[in-house]
């Protein structure tokens, strides 16, 4: 992990050290790399916004609570990249990497998360590279979402490139545990003591249980929504003239 200003400089000049162009062709090689990513970003992060609108407009609530996108921040590609042994250069980054644009999606309950998901992987210009399901199978620290790695055509003035984007979907809860556990244990090394390591995935599992828990209750609360609208109905219809006549 690079710790100083000074390291983290050491890691992009290693980056932009390559043996073509000059060092200035590089970087604006690289400035472009991530201004395409960004614009990808800028499509998906549409769709699923129109998705919401759409959404919320026939259900009356919103499956969505809130959308944020990143695009990799330099020094995290070039540890990313050296990490995996490929070749620190701008071409290894569209390469190697599918997460350089990332999109992460806050849905209110746990099937927000799968209509939305499926919603936008049925759309045809939206190709789906990859599915971890870590609502379905927890990582072992207790880690909860849904990553998809897409690909999207984006249209720039000399034509269409494709783009990988990385989303992960999860619910409020899933995300207030993923963001706590991050700040905690970030760069901590007590963090993987094991009564801590316990204590983290036993948060995550009551999180869980309390996700399931607020899709029950909303699951009763619609139902009973429609059998009071369904005796609404029926009220209406035999209060007609109509229908009075034919029950007497
Ligand atoms: P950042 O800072 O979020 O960008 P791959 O990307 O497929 O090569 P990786 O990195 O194992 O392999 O992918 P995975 O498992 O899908 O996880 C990627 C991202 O998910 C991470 O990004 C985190 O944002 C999030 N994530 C995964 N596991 C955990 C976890 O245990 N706790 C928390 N809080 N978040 C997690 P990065 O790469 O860490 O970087």
């Amino acid at each position: 992990m690079a710790e100083t200003k000074e390291e983290k400089d050491d890691l992009l000049r290693e980056l932009l050290s390559g043996e073509e162009g000059t060092a200035f062709d590089r970087m604006n090689q690289f400035m472009e790399l991530m201004m395409r990513y960004n614009s990808a970003i800028r499509e998906v992060r549409t769709k699923f916004e129109v998705l919401n609108e759409e959404l919320s407009y026939k259900t009356s609530r919103n499956p969505i609570e809130s959308i944020t996108s990143r695009v990799k921040k330099p020094f995290s590609i070039v540890q990313k990249l050296r990490r995996m042994g490929k070749p620190l250069t701008v071409a290894s980054i569209s390469e190697s990497l599918n997460d350089v644009a990332g999109i992460r999606v806050v849905c209110s309950f746990i099937d927000d998360i799968y209509k939305v998901a499926e919603m936008l992987a049925m759309q045809d210009d939206i190709t789906v590279v990859a599915v971890k399901d870590y609502i379905r199978k927890p990582k072992p620290n207790g880690y909860r979402s849904y990553h998809m790695i897409v690909e999207i055509p984006v249209f720039f003035s000399e034509g269409k490139q494709i783009m990988r984007v990385e989303i992960q979907l999860r619910t409020v809860a899933m995300d207030f545990w993923a963001s706590l556990e991050h700040q905690i244990k970030y760069k901590k090394e007590s963090a993987d003591r094991p009564e801590i390591v316990s204590e983290l995935k036993s948060c995550a599992e009551t999180i869980a249980a309390t996700d399931a828990r607020m899709l029950g209750i909303r699951k009763r609360i619609e139902n009973l929504e429609k059998e009071s609208e369904e005796e609404n109905a029926k009220g209406q219809v035999l209060s007609s003239p109509v229908q009075r006549y034919v029950i007497e």
